[in-house]
């Protein structure tokens, strides 16, 4: 066997043999996944895009499209083992250029359409990338003025290409030409994609991913998550998210056979007719979007009743929050605690109400192994609250070109820290009790506080800075950064550091929410910021200044 195209760590020898000894590894290819289920069903309907005026696309059809496109792509140069920023909506090609890339080996970098300058730059130039994809104008935002500004700063990026008009740049449409023979097709155990990770550092690190482990995690969800060809998955988070993709996700549904609707927007005014009029059966939210779907179906104006499961995660979901979905939406909840490092845990159909409404359920596989530690490393018994370390049959063994991080993300013998602080119940189900990595969960949406405090100490009236999470009732967190100025700068208002880091190209919601000025950090014992401190401070103003109900 050839040695996999990583240049992370990858899968060890031994655990490599023992994950496909025991069936985890199947030996397939995204490439050939899609292949064979069009060749066995090719007019079912795979995808549909009602955005782009309720397009249908049969298995045979996208299976058709990606040939075309993949040899479009190697016309262009663009071969096994290259990166290509993919930051695409919710929209049909989406899955037609990452099937595309997949079948020739390039290696889709999952970007989210809420990434501004700052990330796509950082993406481009620390992958090497190749090309980058964008649609033209999604929802008033032009796509093709930021390509320009990457471009401009990223040599190295030969080709944009566009989904719909292009601009200066290549249209889609005109890069696909007649299917070709793929020269040197990847292997089950070769990347498949790069997936961004939350993180807690300065700049996102990237996650390889590969065909065999990532597959596994499919079939893994669909079993646990009843998904087969009878499902209709209905996609309302952003596409590329490991959530919406393998959880089981729109990769789980086309493994199955399955439809997969696309929902441009997940409000209950756009997902609620689609899910009456595709009868939908399952799909995945975050947490604020649950506690609006809940509310929304209350009305009742739409026929809800096709759907069978709600996948909710991403963060926290409140025990109250989780007791709503069954009555208000008529469906079985699934709590979903999951990474896009691997690790995915489902409560099961069949718990009793209580374990789903209370923990955050179960690794897919009897291959992830679970360890709860102290601060030092030490096992915990069950029951104890510690930090969650994991190594299994779909969990990374190292982050893609980052040995430093490496170090301090794994063990020596390949378990990743998560950064969670849990605890395991004797079923084995995992409540999440809080976090010991510095970051805030906005929602499901992670912000780094070390990216955001770089950002704001470029501020010339900046002397320091330390970005907290501060509770938030709808979205469980927000950010607050805490300011202090230098010397003898004039009063800096809130919203000027607001607009300082929107101004630098960032993701709108790593915009601090709040900021507050202080003349100085409380400390810890040794002299660090006191962050604990911070967030306690904050959470008591709020406290002190919101009405009770
Ligand atoms: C998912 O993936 P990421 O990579 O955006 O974020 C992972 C982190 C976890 O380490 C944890 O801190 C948090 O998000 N998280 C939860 C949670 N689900 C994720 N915290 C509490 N309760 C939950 N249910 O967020 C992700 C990936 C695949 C499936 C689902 C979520």
């Amino acid at each position: 066997m050839t040695e996999p195209t990583v240049d992370a760590p990858g899968y060890p020898a031994e655990f490599a043999e023992r994950y496909r000894a025991a069936g985890w590894w199947r030996g397939e290819t995204f490439g050939g996944m899609l292949r064979e289920r069009a060749e066995r069903h090719p007019d079912r309907v795979a995808v549909v895009d009602p955005a782009a005026g309720g397009r249908r696309w049969t298995y045979g059809e996208l299976d058709a499209r990606a040939d075309r496109l993949a040899a479009g792509f190697l016309a262009r140069g663009i071969g096994k083992g290259d990166r290509v920023v993919v930051q695409l909506p919710n929209i049909a090609e989406f899955f037609e250029v990452i099937f595309a890339l997949f079948r020739i080996g390039a290696l889709p970098v999952f970007a989210l359409p809420a990434h501004r300058e700052t990330e796509i730059r950082h993406f481009c130039s620390f992958t090497e990338a190749a090309a980058y994809v964008v649609a033209d104008v999604v929802e008033g935002y032009d796509y093709r003025v930021l390509a320009d500004k990457v471009r401009a700063e990223v040599p190295g990026l030969k080709h944009v290409l566009v989904v719909g008009e292009p601009g200066e740049h290549t249209a889609l449409a005109d890069v696909a030409t007649e299917p070709v023979t793929i020269p040197d097709p990847p292997l089950p155990h070769e990347l498949a994609f790069l997936q961004l990770s939350g993180g807690s550092t300065g700049v996102p690190k990237l996650i390889p991913r590969t065909h065999d482990d990532y597959i596994y995690s499919l079939w893994g969800s669909n079993e646990i998550c009843g998904v087969d060809e009878n499902s209709v998955y209905l996609c309302a988070l952003p596409a590329a998210h490991n959530f919406p993709l393998s959880s089981p996700g729109t990769l789980g549904a086309l493994y199955a056979g399955a439809r997969v609707v696309l929902a441009p927007r997940p409000s209950p005014d756009v997902a609620f007719p689609l899910i009456e009029r595709e009868r939908v059966t399952i799909t995945g939210l975050v947490p604020p979007l649950a506690l609006v779907w809940t509310e929304a179906a209350a009305a009742g104006d739409h026929d809800l009743s096709s759907l069978d499961v709600l996948l909710v995660g991403g963060a926290k979901f409140s025990e109250e929050a989780a007791r709503r979905v069954r009555p208000a939406l008529g469906c079985t909840l699934q709590q979903v605690f999951g990474m896009a490092e691997g690790l995915v845990n489902y409560t099961r159909l069949d718990d009793p109400e209580e374990t789903i409404v209370t923990t955050q359920g179960r690794p897919i596989s009897p291959d992830d192994e679970i360890r709860v530690v102290d601060d030092e490393d030490n096992d915990l018994p069950t029951g104890g609250t510690g930090h969650l370390l994991t190594r299994g049959p779909y969990t990374i063994r190292g982050y893609w070109r980052a040995p430093e991080h490496n170090a301090a993300s794994f063990t020596a013998d390949g378990f990743y820290r998560t950064g969670d602080v849990v605890r395991r119940t004797e079923t084995g189900h995992i409540v999440v009790e809080g976090r010991a990595k510095d970051q805030i969960n906005r929602g499901g949406e992670k912000v780094a506080a070390e990216e955001i405090e770089n950002h704001i100490l470029a501020h010339p009236a900046v002397h320091d800075v330390a970005v907290v999470s501060m509770p938030d009732d709808y979205l469980g967190e927000r950010t607050c950064a805490y300011v202090v100025l230098r010397e003898g700068a004039g009063p800096v208002k809130s919203v000027a550091v607001k607009k300082f880091v929107r101004e630098r190209g960032l993701a709108a919601f790593k915009v601090p929410d709040r900021v507050e000025f202080v003349a100085a950090f409380p400390q810890t014992g040794i002299g660090k910021v006191s962050k604990k401190d911070l967030r306690a401070a904050i959470a008591a103003q709020l406290r002190a200044t919101t009405p009770k109900p």
